[in-house]
């Protein structure tokens, strides 16, 4: 093994902008570790990869929902683990078109990239399993992708109202077995942060599935 995946430590401060894509032959090489933010427009996405590396200029944030439009990607210090901000989905009244978009350049994306460990999924605490959520749950599920969930914008709701939302989104998903995580999670007061970076950390540290990499 390459000494320097052994000696350094993930820091997610180290994070940089690294390239955006279109399409999948404009992203950085497939090798390494990646792990890609998904979620409804507006969700939140971008400002959770910011929190979680303390640079609030890393990922562009906007009031106007479908600010991401490309597949950013970001680098950490370590050799080839990135982490990725995808594309809204929903913005806009031409939401169908949109979905047709997002599913043939995304689920390209989703489908092809070999390098990548997980997906976290990104929603609004106050508006939880939206129809495309569901339909990203059941992607991950039948594809065996493992999941995140952050039940982010959470210093939006009293404290017993987040928590009977995660109980909903829990017993909703109860048999899905790729839910590794769901945290409850607030880009602006940094709740659920820590654990979201231990989780990431295990998904961009664990070895390699050589049975899987052809
Ligand atoms: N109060 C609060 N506002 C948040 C939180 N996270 C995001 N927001 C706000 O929600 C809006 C959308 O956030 P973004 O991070 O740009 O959302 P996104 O999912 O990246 O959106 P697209 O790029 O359009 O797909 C912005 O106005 C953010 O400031 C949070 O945890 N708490
Ligand atoms: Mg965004």
């Amino acid at each position: 093994m390459d000494p320097d995946l052994t000696q350094k430590s993930l820091s997610f401060n180290s994070a940089r902008f690294l390239i955006s894509a279109s399409r999948l032959d404009e992203c950085p090489t497939d090798a390494g570790a990646e792990v890609a933010f998904a979620g409804r427009s507006n969700a939140g996405k971008s400002s959770a990869l910011n929190t979680i590396t303390a640079n609030g200029k890393l990922a562009r944030t906007s009031k106007t929902p479908g600010r991401t439009r490309l597949i950013n990607f970001f680098s950490l210090n370590r050799d080839n683990c990135r982490l990725v901000d995808l594309p809204g989905y929903g913005y806009a009244r031409v939401s169908r078109d949109m979905k047709d978009d997002w599913q043939q350049h995304l689920g390209q994306y989703l489908i092809e990239r070999r390098c990548l460990r997980g997906l976290v999924l990104v929603m609004d605490i106050r508006h939880p399993l939206t129809d495309f959520d569901q339909m990203m749950v059941e992607w991950c599920e039948h594809n065996d992708l493992p999941l995140m969930i952050l039940a982010t914008k959470a210093d939006k709701l009293k404290y017993g109202k987040a928590k009977t939302s995660m109980l909903g989104i829990a017993k909703a998903l109860k048999d899905h077995r790729c839910v590794q995580h769901l945290i409850m999670f607030s880009a602006t007061s940094g709740r659920g942060v820590e654990e979201c970076r231990q989780a990431l950390t295990d998904w961009l540290e664990a070895p390699e599935d050589v049975d899987s990499a052809e």
